[in-house]
């Protein structure tokens, strides 16, 4: 046999052991194969190869069992983080040294019989390649070039599809979302990209600090309606974030029967805000949560939770708990979605209750069904010591708003029946009916009194290509100014039974939430007003809000009754405050420059 074609079976041998580790661990991983992973791999393992083309003789050998022990040792890492970890490792990840601990001795615990594939080709290959091998071949350019294109092309496949249908390359929902694109490898080289992006530009400028401050210090007097300050004074916190939750089902019926009866019930005794709006960007709910717990808008591209998980945040949390209260979040999902379990601690809460807690006797959609997670949600806020604030993020009215048969019990006419806006209705109904039953199970544990409930909306669930079908159920025409102003605005409603009905038509938004609680709550303007970059709805702040443009609609802003999508660069500012604070870790600068 020829030295050139000797050298053609090794890599060839090479590249299929490297191409079938990478590919079943990430198999294991996402648990199925993803076309993404296997074209990244492909191409990444083939450029690999290719590069021992510039070696002569028996370093090329060499170079290939280098290659080969370094590939197998990423994949070996990966499977066996993954199962102790149950997610990929990152760069931030890796350097928080507290995340390695304990992962030294569970790992032959985790060590199955199959994993020898990734370990004896390291020894095997090597060997047998060197004995066998009769070094005399060349470089080889032109095929070296040629390997070099078409892997190019090959790895360009998935982000051209991604391109192609709009979607963000670096788009992450959960710790997953890079391997189910990119396979290992490709996660590995954009998590390490980003975390070189994101680590160049983290220091503030002296201009920069001082128009954050500027931005941050702003305060307003009370206005004349505002209730007293401190009414909920050492209350309870339990805010529950309602999953797609908006404004126009609120107060009404379809075929005679409410919608939400248990939320209109608690109107009844709650501060109502009509004009509330959802200011996420990217991240959907989690810029939600992001917004009400620090007052902050979520940084332009991509989910500030994956992004900045590990910041020096203020937040809603850690007010609380330098008041002495206790902080749990909750949420019937997976705990690494949105990375959640990562930014949490950072968000001051104490615990995280995610479904990996649960018990999993009604799954819905995407996780735990509402009615079953705010039941094991009661149990578990029933043995708290109080003070306590409790973060709940419902799941079930999710996209695509399918719930099971039994589960749908509205009258529906039978133009909705089946359609997304009927889904839909069902889905916020049938969380209404949980959410009810939650406040009952509350009362029954007498903790309904001193508790201040909070709800809101996260983000729209209905869009503009379904106006259509809103205005089929309002029975009339909706011109644009009137869909953003009056049916994208998510409801944000202030309960405690000792309130009586009261409507502000204020504009706020998700940004406003934390002054306003933390104004109720008899918590001093100055433990706040230096880091939120929200307003207490009380008070004579502008009657206005941002629209950020989010992943679906364009970016507004509302003041009084205007709606204009020409914003004036002025009242975009706060976006690009927000932006820097997060970006360059604002907070973590203990005693800012002067
Ligand atoms: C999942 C849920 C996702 O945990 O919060 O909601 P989304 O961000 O897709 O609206
Ligand atoms: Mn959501």
């Amino acid at each position: 046999m020829s030295d050139r074609n000797q050298h053609a079976i090794w890599a060839f041998i090479a590249f299929g052991v490297m191409f079938l580790q990478v590919t079943i661990a990430d198999h294991q991983l996402v648990r199925g194969w993803s076309m993404g992973a296997v074209f990244t791999n492909f191409g990444v393992i083939l450029f690999i190869v290719s590069v021992s083309l510039l070696f002569k003789g028996r370093g090329k050998i060499a170079y290939l069992a280098g290659a080969e022990i370094f590939i197998s040792a990423i994949a070996l890492f990966d499977l066996l983080y993954f199962r102790y970890y149950h997610r990929p490792p990152t760069v931030y990840t890796l350097m928080q040294a507290q995340n390695l601990n304990g992962l030294g001795p569970s790992v032959w615990e985790s060590f199955k019989v199959q994993d020898l594939l990734f370990i004896l080709p390291v020894l095997i290959l090597p060997i047998v390649g060197f004995w066998l091998y009769r070094p005399q071949s060349d470089r080889r350019w032109l095929w070296m070039g040629a390997m070099v294109a078409l892997s190019a092309m090959i790895i360009a496949v998935k982000p051209i599809k991604l391109l192609a249908t709009h979607a963000p390359l670096t788009r992450r929902m959960t710790s997953l979302s890079f391997v189910e694109n990119y396979g290992i490898l490709g996660a590995h080289a954009l998590d390490y990209s980003l975390y070189l992006a994101e680590n160049q530009k983290r220091s503030l400028t002296e201009p920069q600090i001082r128009q954050i401050r500027a931005a941050l210090g702003q305060s307003y007097p009370l206005s004349s309606e505002a209730p007293a300050a401190g009414r909920a004074r050492g209350y309870n916190l339990i805010m529950i974030q309602v999953e797609s939750l908006q404004n126009f089902v609120i107060g009404r019926s379809v075929g005679g029967q409410a919608i939400t009866p248990n939320l209109n019930r608690l109107l009844d005794h709650s501060l109502y805000f009509t004009h509330f709006y959802a200011q996420t960007i990217d991240g959907n709910s989690s810029d939600a949560e992001l917004l009400t717990n620090t007052s902050l808008f979520p940084v332009a591209a991509g989910s500030t939770y994956f992004r900045f998980p590990y910041n020096d945040y203020f937040s809603l949390g850690k007010m609380l708990k330098s008041q002495g209260y206790q902080t749990a979040a909750f949420h019937g999902d997976e705990k690494d979605f949105w990375n959640r379990d990562q930014i949490y601690p950072h968000l001051g809460f104490d615990r995280f209750y995610s479904l990996e807690h649960f018990r999993r006797d009604d799954m819905i959609g995407m996780g735990l069904g509402d009615r079953s997670f705010l039941a094991q949600c009661g149990e578990i806020i029933g043995k708290q010591k109080p003070p306590f604030y409790d973060f709940l993020i419902t799941l079930t009215s999710h996209t695509p708003f399918k719930i099971p048969e039994k589960e749908q019990t509205l009258p529906l006419p039978p133009e909705l029946k089946n359609r997304l806006l009927g889904d839909y209705l069902e889905s916020i109904h049938y969380t209404d009916a949980a959410i009810g039953a939650f406040i009952k199970d509350l009362e029954a544990r007498h903790l309904l009194d001193r508790t201040l409930i909070v709800l809101y909306g996260d983000h729209k669930g209905i869009f503009k290509q379904d106006r259509g079908s809103v205005e089929k159920l309002v029975g009339s025409p909706i011109s644009d100014e009137t869909w953003i102003r009056e049916y994208t605005n998510v409801p944000f409603m202030i309960y405690n039974p000792g309130f009586s009905r009261r409507v502000v038509t204020k504009n706020a938004g998700q940004i406003d939430v934390l002054p306003t609680l933390a104004y109720l709550m008899g918590i001093p303007e100055r433990a706040y007003v230096s880091q939120t970059l929200g307003h207490n709805i009380f008070s004579a702040s502008p009657d206005q809000v941002l629209l950020p443009s989010g992943d679906y609609e364009e970016q507004a802003l509302i003041r009084g009754n205007a709606v204009t999508f020409d914003v004036p660069e002025k009242e975009k500012e706060a976006l690009k405050i927000s932006d820097w604070i997060i970006r360059g870790d604002y907070f973590r600068m203990k005693e800012p420059v002067k």
